[in-house]
C-alpha cells in the first residue's frame, strides 16, 4: 500500500457545504465509512470518519469571517492561497492544510475550501522540509477537486461520496508526486527541529552589536571588540531551539566559514548578511558573499538571505552620500545571489525596533503559519477599526505583523514609530502587568500619544507562552473593542501559535 512508504498518512478535502464544513473527499477511506467498495486496499482503519470531519471543522472555520466571505479592505477571495499547520493532538497528527475559495456555480457565491495533508507528529519536520516543493502538487491537486465539485454541482459530503470511486486514481496520483517529492529530502527528517541562523559579513559591519541588541544587553555595546572566532548562541523561540552564529568578518577569518562549511553553513535555515552602509566596501563584500553563495549553491541549499545594511543611524539617513551607497549596494548584490529569496532591511542599533523587525523577518520566514496568521490579524483589524496591529512574543519579536492599506493619507503613524514609541514602555511592562489585578486579566494597556493616536497593548497566553498585541488606533475606545471581541480573536489563532515553528 502506498502509505507504507509515505510520511503522509491521508488527505481530505473540505469546503463549507450546504451544513457547514464538511469533509467532501478523504483518502484513505474510513473504515467506519458507508460507502462500501470492493477493494479494501483503499480502507484504513487509523482515521474515522469523526476524524475527516473534525479537520473539515477546524481548517473552514478558520477562514469564515462571520460567515461574510468578504473582506472589507478588498482582499479578492479569488487571490487567497494561503497555506498553514494545525495540530490534531488526539490523533497525533499534524495537518498541512492549503486555505482557499471557490466561486461554487451552484450557489452563486464564494466557498471557503480545504486540503489537508496528515503527517504524524513524529514525522513533523518533514512539512517543512518539504514545504516549498509540496506547494504546487496540491495547489493542482485543489483545483481538480474543486473542478470535479462544481462540475457535479457537489456541496455536501453524502453528494461527494457517489463521485468518490471515480477520483480514487486521481488521489493515488497524487500521492505517487507526494513519493517522488520525499524520495529526495533536503536534510534528514528529525523529530524536533533545530533552526540554526548565521550572522556574517566583514568585520566591523555590527554583527555582534546587533546580536547584543536582540539580547538587550545595551550596557556590553560600548567596550565591545572586534569577534575572534566564531561564536554560538541559542535562543528560545517558541519552544524552539535557535542556534545562531556570529561569524566574524575579519580578513584571515572570511575564509573559515568557507573551508568548515559542515560546522558553520550546512544545515543553516536563514544567513543574515551584513554590510555597513557608512563604510560598505563593496567589492571586498561581494566576493566573500559570492564564495558563500557559491558553497550554498554547491550543497544545493536554497535558504533565504536577509541583508542588513548596518548604521543607518537617523541623523544621517537622508544624506546622499548614504543614499547612493544604498542604491549601489543593491545594484551590485542582486545579481551575486542568484534565486536565493532575499530582502534588505536597514537597522540601526539605536532604534530597537528596525533590529528587532530584521531579525523578527528572518524567523517568520521559518513558520509555515506566518501567512495564514496575518491573514487572521487583518482580518479582526480592519473589522474593528484598528489601523496596524502587531503580534510579539515577551521578548519583542515579531510574529505577525500587519496595517490597514491607508484610507486617510495623513497623520497615520507608520508602523515602525508606534513600535517605537510603544518600545520604552515594554521594560515597564512586564512589571506593570505583574502587579495587575488578576481580574484585569484581559484588558488592555492604553497608551495616548496625541489627541487621536492610540496605541494599546494586549497581554496574552497560549500554553506557556506569553505574547503580545500591539494595535494603533484613532480611537480612544479600542480598549472595549479589544476587551469584548479578542478573546474570541485569540482561540482563533491559538493553534497557528502552537506550530509557529514546526
Ligand atoms: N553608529 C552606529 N555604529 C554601530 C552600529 N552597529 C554597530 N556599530 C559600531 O560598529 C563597530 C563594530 O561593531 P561590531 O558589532 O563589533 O561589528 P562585527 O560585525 O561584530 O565585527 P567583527 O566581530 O570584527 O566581525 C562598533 O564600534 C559598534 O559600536 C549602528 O547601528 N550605528
Ligand atoms: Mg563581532
Amino acid at each position: 500500500m502506498i502509505f507504507d512508504k509515505l510520511y503522509i498518512k491521508g488527505c481530505t478535502f473540505s469546503i463549507f457545504g450546504q451544513l457547514g464544513p464538511e469533509a467532501i473527499f478523504s483518502y484513505p477511506i474510513p473504515d467506519d465509512s458507508s460507502l462500501e467498495l470492493e477493494d479494501r486496499t483503499h480502507y484504513t482503519s487509523r482515521y474515522s470518519q469523526r476524524h475527516y470531519m473534525q479537520v473539515a471543522v477546524k481548517s473552514i472555520s478558520l477562514l469564515l469571517s462571520d460567515y461574510t466571505f468578504e473582506n472589507p479592505d478588498g482582499v479578492k477571495l479569488d487571490d487567497v492561497a494561503i497555506f498553514g499547520v494545525l495540530p490534531y493532538p488526539d490523533i497525533k497528527t499534524i495537518g498541512f492544510t492549503y486555505f482557499t475559495y471557490y466561486f461554487s456555480t451552484k450557489s452563486q457565491q464564494y466557498i471557503p475550501a480545504t486540503l489537508t495533508l496528515f503527517v504524524p507528529e513524529n514525522h513533523r519536520s518533514y512539512i517543512y522540509d518539504s514545504l516549498s516543493r509540496l506547494k504546487e502538487p496540491i495547489q493542482d491537486f485543489t483545483r481538480e477537486m474543486i473542478t470535479i465539485v462544481n462540475q457535479n454541482q457537489i456541496s455536501s459530503e453524502l453528494e461527494g461520496m457517489e463521485h468518490f470511486q471515480k477520483n480514487i486514481s486521481q488521489f493515488l496520483q497524487f500521492f505517487s508526486k507526494l513519493q517522488n517529492i520525499q524520495a529526495k529530502p533536503i536534510s534528514p527528517i528529525t523529530k524536533h527541529r533545530r533552526i540554526k541562523i548565521v550572522f556574517t559579513g566583514l568585520e566591523n559591519t555590527g554583527k555582534t552589536s546587533f546580536l547584543l541588541t536582540i539580547k538587550r544587553n545595551f550596557s556590553e555595546l560600548p567596550s565591545l571588540l572586534p569577534t575572534t572566532e566564531p561564536t554560538q548562541d541559542t535562543l528560545n523561540f517558541l519552544g524552539t531551539t535557535i542556534l545562531k552564529w556570529d561569524i566574524p568578518g575579519k580578513e584571515e577569518l572570511r575564509n573559515v566559514i568557507i573551508k568548515k562549511y559542515e560546522t558553520y553553513i550546512f544545515d543553516t535555515d536563514v544567513l543574515y548578511y551584513f554590510i555597513d552602509i557608512q563604510n560598505p566596501r563593496i567589492s571586498e563584500s561581494m566576493e566573500f558573499l559570492q564564495n558563500i553563495v557559491e558553497v550554498l549553491s554547491e550543497h544545493e541549499q536554497k535558504i533565504p538571505i536577509i541583508f542588513i545594511i548596518t548604521k543607518f543611524d537617523e541623523d544621517i539617513s537622508q544624506r546622499e552620500q548614504i543614499q547612493h551607497n544604498l542604491a549601489i549596494i543593491k545594484a551590485k548584490i542582486i545579481p551575486v545571489i542568484r534565486d536565493h529569496p532575499y530582502k534588505f532591511f536597514h537597522t540601526s542599533i539605536f532604534s530597537i525596533y528596525s533590529v528587532l523587525n530584521a531579525f523578527s523577518y528572518g524567523l517568520r520566514q521559518l513558520s509555515p503559519n506566518r501567512e495564514l496568521l496575518e491573514h487572521l490579524l487583518k482580518d479582526f483589524i480592519s473589522k474593528n477599526d484598528i489601523l496596524t496591529g502587531l503580534l510579539m512574543n515577551e521578548n519583542g519579536l515579531v510574529i505577525a505583523s500587519v496595517q490597514r492599506p491607508l484610507i486617510v493619507k495623513n497623520n497615520i503613524l507608520p508602523i515602525n514609530q508606534v513600535f517605537e514609541i510603544a518600545a520604552p514602555q515594554f521594560t515597564t511592562i512586564a512589571h506593570q502587568f505583574s502587579q495587575f489585578n488578576p481580574r484585569a486579566e484581559g484588558t488592555a494597556i492604553k497608551y495616548q500619544f496625541s489627541e487621536e493616536d492610540f496605541v494599546y497593548l494586549r497581554k496574552f497566553q497560549v500554553h506557556e507562552f506569553t505574547f503580545f498585541g500591539l494595535f494603533y488606533s484613532k480611537s480612544s475606545k479600542t480598549d472595549k473593542i479589544l476587551k469584548e471581541k479578542f478573546e474570541k480573536f485569540k482561540n482563533r489563532i491559538e493553534n497557528l501559535l502552537i506550530l509557529y515553528i514546526v
